[in-house]
């Protein structure tokens, strides 16, 4: 066999042994949700095929072409009986695009499908895909909303002006995207905007996210919530903030719905990440909490701080510090598997159950927003410990 061939089999063989290596959990949990000791997807985990040239004639050298950066901010589907990413994948040349990667079990395993979502375009073409919302509506429709960032053509001369929208697509079977307008609002920019799965009087509802500039929200800011007749010419025309960014919080900078939320008998388990900044930089960390049933953007219960954090490796990557959220699937046996990001690098899986993310959310204390208000709650759980604790060693 040609060195080619042997180097080009050895490739190939390696990238088996990832894909399908076991994700075992991780012990010593903290009785919410188990970690993983893998992340289930990384750049690594981009097929060769989309890498490499594999022709000894045009490729000699066996390099790769087009490099793949990192493999983040999944949507995420239960589809078929199979745990399903809408995967932002960021190529070596800053561009994000969107592929679909499946796992028979959620924790492992998980492949990406040959090719990746080839996205329509709109008359204002995009100049960067990212972060899809995958949710499947009553309406039959599974739409992918995700963010749309183009040049702000208002600031030519400053290379880094952004401007980021929601952009709208549908499928029916996740391979052929039927793209729509983008989103509408009267928020100056939007990301994070996330379709809620049912109608509310017949309209469809949206978590959203205003803000005044790119990077920093300004003086906007916070989940919002709108609706819009329809999604095929979607327009919130007034939008209200229902979690609102707090001083001295997880969230004091910003905050963003993550998924789309998940119905529960007791009311919508969400998930959202929340900004503080630090001397370090930004800091994401993930949060949650609940809302009415029949009002999904009222919230019943505000667990204190933050839910998931970036922890160990998971500090470290393009953008440190960070984890990130915008999927999570819940199974027939109510087991929730929640996908995360860490630093915008690499996907994980924690993975939970229904009835602990209630448990979660109702009984975990609210943030009192103040020191002396934490040191008393903590201090009713020390003192109804006390005398438990002799029972227990
Ligand atoms: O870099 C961290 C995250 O920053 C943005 O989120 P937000 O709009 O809340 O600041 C997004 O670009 C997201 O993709 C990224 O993970």
């Amino acid at each position: 066999m040609s060195s080619f061939k042997e180097q080009a089999r050895t490739l190939l063989q390696q990238h088996e042994a990832l894909v399908s290596k076991k994700n075992n959990k991780r012990a010593n949990g903290n009785g919410i949700y188990d970690c993983y000791e893998n992340p289930i997807l990384t750049a690594e985990h981009a097929p060769i095929f989309w890498r490499y040239d594999l022709n000894e004639k045009t490729n000699p050298f066996l390099m790769e072409r087009q490099g793949v950066n990192a493999a983040f901010n999944s949507g995420a589907i239960y589809w078929n009986g199979k745990y399903v990413l809408a995967v932002r994948v960021e190529g070596v040349d800053r561009k994000s695009f969107f592929a679909i990667a499946e796992s028979p079990n959620g924790i492992d395993n998980f492949r990406f499908w040959d090719y990746p979502i080839t996205l329509p375009e709109t008359d204002r073409p995009d100049t960067n895909v990212y972060d899809m919302r995958l949710t499947a509506h009553e309406d039959g429709w599974i739409y992918g909303l995700f963010c749309t960032e183009r040049k702000d053509l208002t600031r030519p001369d400053d290379t880094s002006a952004a401007e980021a929208q929601c952009g709208i697509a549908r499928t029916r079977d996740l391979k052929t995207w039927e793209r729509l307008p983008d989103l509408i609002t009267y928020s100056g920019q939007q990301r994070n905007v996330v379709l809620h799965p049912e109608f509310i009087d017949g309209k469809y509802g949206l978590y959203t996210r205003p803000q005044d500039g790119f990077i920093s929200v300004g003086g906007g800011g916070g989940v919002g919530w709108g609706l819009t007749e329809t999604m095929t010419n979607a327009e919130v025309k007034s939008e209200v903030i229902v979690d609102p960014k707090i001083y001295h919080t997880i969230k004091e900078v910003k905050n963003g719905q993550g998924p789309a939320p998940i119905k529960t008998a007791e009311g919508w388990l969400h998930l959202a990440h929340g900004v503080r900044n630090t001397a370090a930089g930004l800091r994401y960390t993930l949060y949650m909490f609940m809302t009415e049933l029949a009002r999904p953007w009222v919230i019943s219960h505000r667990p204190a701080g933050h839910f998931i954090a970036p922890h160990g490796e998971e500090r470290v990557g393009d953008v440190s510090n960070v984890a990130f959220s915008n999927g999570w699937i819940v199974n027939e046996k109510n087991e929730v598997f929640i996908y995360y990001a860490s630093s915008d690098t690499r996907m994980h899986v924690a993975t939970s159950t229904v009835e602990k993310l209630i448990d979660y959310c109702k009984n975990t204390p609210e943030d009192g927003l103040r020191s002396a208000a934490s040191v008393a709650v903590r201090n009713e759980l020390i003192s109804a410990n006390l005398h438990l604790l002799k029972d227990l060693v």
